[in-house]
């Protein structure tokens, strides 16, 4: 779909606000009002549910940022108010408010009401922030039942207001200020967010916090008028070094500090210089999982894209490099691959760059081709600067490193084994009960805790499409091992030949392999008590971890059955829970009672 905001970029390519060029509304030629958004607002804002409801917010709240990225706003305030409206707070320059010299409109009102008027407003082509989809306030003010606007500038304060996107009030002086700054408050207008107009603290607080990582300095602050006041204040001198601390925060780290790699290298961008900016902290520790965040202009890229790659190009081809030069390899080492040396990372790669491009319209992932050399260049440089400075640090995460791909060399045989007993003599564990259909579109796997309970599932199933598989006792935590342990574990080795995918990335011999699924449905059937909800947590954690397709295709499910069979005379019922039974077992006891005085 042709996408609005890249026709907006387009038009106003040339107007960085720190490229000598002022920000000039005079270059419009032509009005166009907002109905276009009214219109098809999933076109600017996404979907008009919950998700766009709160990225109106992102998109003004971006305009504040892009000001403390060009050095003028120290401070943010977000408050949401009895109302249902939403107030944006800041104390940067303020927007212009001169006249446009052929419209004779104040730009504020321009950049408001106009869906081409760009200068820095609109669309920068080189800000280096957000704007998750690049159409700023005046979509917002398109798609709000009211929307007003307080300018403080040149020692006044100016007020417009405007109705789904018309203006009701034009511009007017209401006050003097000695300060500078914008204030603008709308109400989500319900006629298109139909599905609910009701701001979330807690989504709001989660990308405010981020922003705040994301641009240190800036102090972002949240306030929730509705019910009791609730506030938030988000401020980080250090950035996303405080972000990595908090993410490790439960766990056991290897090196107490984070290691924060920086730097800058000019790109060419349509024949002319820009600086791309990187960022980049990481912390090991003791876990096997990695968790590597990226951002582009602020922007989660949580499908990573050409920076994640320059990352673990840089971070495989360092932690080797190292270990090669001193003489931290044995002979009979593995070599250390990219999964080995991300055993246990956390990880944030912020990237500032001008024209940022993404795969689609959720800029989930980076596409820039540049962004991977420059990303490299200075993770490399910058880890291997580190490395000479810190040995003792750089020793323990190559030995990390090392025991990780002993680690994978282990679990390949096992892997391996396990394929090959699949393979072997009928290949199918004997605990597996299964059924006589062999197209796995018909077919249910139920895993049952305890051969008790297996023996009560083979009674009740239907044996052509459901086989029973029981398993014993609690579940090893394949969270808290690694994968050749978990694999020596013979419930783990049971359940793998059962499904018969194998398990890991796709990559090498006996991994996952989706076509080789023997049921399409997979349904954890635990006891309904404090043990049963453990085992399915354990038995979730190893789905999601070693076959994680079969999650998100849906073919993994839980079964619910009841806790209690109430049968009184001819009546049987079921019971959910404790609660349920109360309340009938009072019904049923009250059922023949007469009241008599
Ligand atoms: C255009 C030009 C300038 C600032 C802004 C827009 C601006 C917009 C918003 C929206 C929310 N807060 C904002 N703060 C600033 C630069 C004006 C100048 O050169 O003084």
């Amino acid at each position: 779909m042709a996408n609005e905001s890249d026709v907006l970029e387009k038009q106003t390519m040339s107007t960085h606000p720190d490229a000598g060029e002022k920000y000039d509304a005079s270059k419009i030629d032509k009005l166009e009002g907002l109905e276009a958004v009214r219109k098809r607002p999933g076109m600017y804002i996404g979907d008009p549910d919950e998700r766009g409801l709160h990225h109106c917010v992102f998109e003004v709240l971006d305009n504040s940022i892009d000001e403390h990225l060009a050095g003028f706003c120290s401070k943010i305030e977000v408050a949401i108010h009895m109302d249902g409206s939403v107030s944006i707070r800041d104390n940067g320059r303020g927007i212009p408010v001169d006249m446009h010299p052929k419209f004779k409109i104040p730009a504020v009102e321009l950049v408001l009401t106009n869906l081409h008027a760009g200068g820095k407003f609109g669309q920068g082509a080189y800000k280096y922030s957000g704007g998750l989809h690049g159409v700023g306030a005046k979509c917002v003010n398109a798609l709000s039942e009211w929307f007003e606007v307080e300018v403080s500038r040149d020692g006044q304060v100016y007020h417009m207001a405007f109705e789904r996107g018309k203006t009701t009030k034009k511009l007017d002086v209401i006050g003097k200020s000695k300060h500078t700054g914008t204030l603008i408050t709308f109400k989500p207008d319900a006629e298109i967010f139909t599905i609910t107009t009701e701001f979330k603290f807690d989504v709001l607080a989660n990308r405010l916090r981020e922003l705040a990582f994301l641009n240190p300095g800036v102090e972002i602050i949240l306030t929730d008028e509705r019910l009791e006041n609730k506030t938030e204040r988000f401020f980080y001198r250090d950035g996303i070094e405080e972000f990595v601390r908090q993410l490790g925060k439960n766990k056991q780290v290897i090196h107490p500090k984070a290691i924060v790699l920086a730097g800058k290298r000019p790109i060419k961008v349509d024949s002319r210089e820009d600086d791309v900016f990187v960022d980049c902290v990481m912390q090991y520790n003791e876990s096997y999982n990695d968790q590597i965040l990226c951002f582009a202009n602020s922007i989660p890229n949580t499908d990573g894209g050409t920076h994640m790659t320059g990352f673990r190009t840089a971070l495989t081809r360092a932690i080797n490099q190292y270990a090669k030069q001193n003489n931290l390899l044995k002979e009979k080492d593995p070599s250390i691959s990219g999964d080995d040396v991300r055993e246990g990372l956390v990880a944030v790669i912020s990237v500032k760059l001008p024209n940022p491009r993404f795969e689609s319209q959720t800029k989930v992932k980076l596409v820039n081709t540049e962004i991977e050399g420059v990303v490299s260049s200075i993770v490399y440089d910058g880890l291997m600067t580190f490395f000479d400075a810190n040995p003792p640090v750089a020793k323990k995460i190559v030995d990390k490193g090392l025991m990780a791909a002993r680690a994978r060399e282990a679990a390949r045989k096992a892997r391996e084994t396990v394929r090959k007993s699949a393979l072997t003599g009928g290949g199918l564990p004997g605990k597996l009960a299964d059924c006589s259909d062999r197209d796995p579109a018909n077919t249910e796997l139920y895993i049952v805790e305890g051969d008790s309970a297996g023996g009560s599932a083979k009674q009740g199933r239907d044996r052509k499409f459901q086989a029973i598989l029981p398993i014993r006792g609690k579940l090893i935590n394949v969270e808290k091992a690694r994968l050749d342990k978990v694999l020596q574990n013979n419930e783990i080795r049971t359940m793998i030949t059962a499904i018969g995918t194998g398990i890991g990335d796709g990559e090498g011999e006996g991994s996952f392999n989706l076509d080789k699924l023997r049921y399409h449905k997979i349904i954890i059937m635990t006891d309904a008590d404090v043990d049963g909800s453990h085992i399915r947590t354990l038995l979730l954690t190893f789905f999601y971890r070693q076959m994680p397709e079969l999650i998100k295709r849906g073919y993994v499910y839980i079964a619910q059955p009841p806790l209690y069979q109430i049968s009184r005379k001819k009546r049987v019922e079921y019971v959910e829970d404790d609660g349920q039974l109360n309340k009938i077992l009072i019904h049923l006891g009250t059922e023949e009672v007469r009241l008599r005085n």
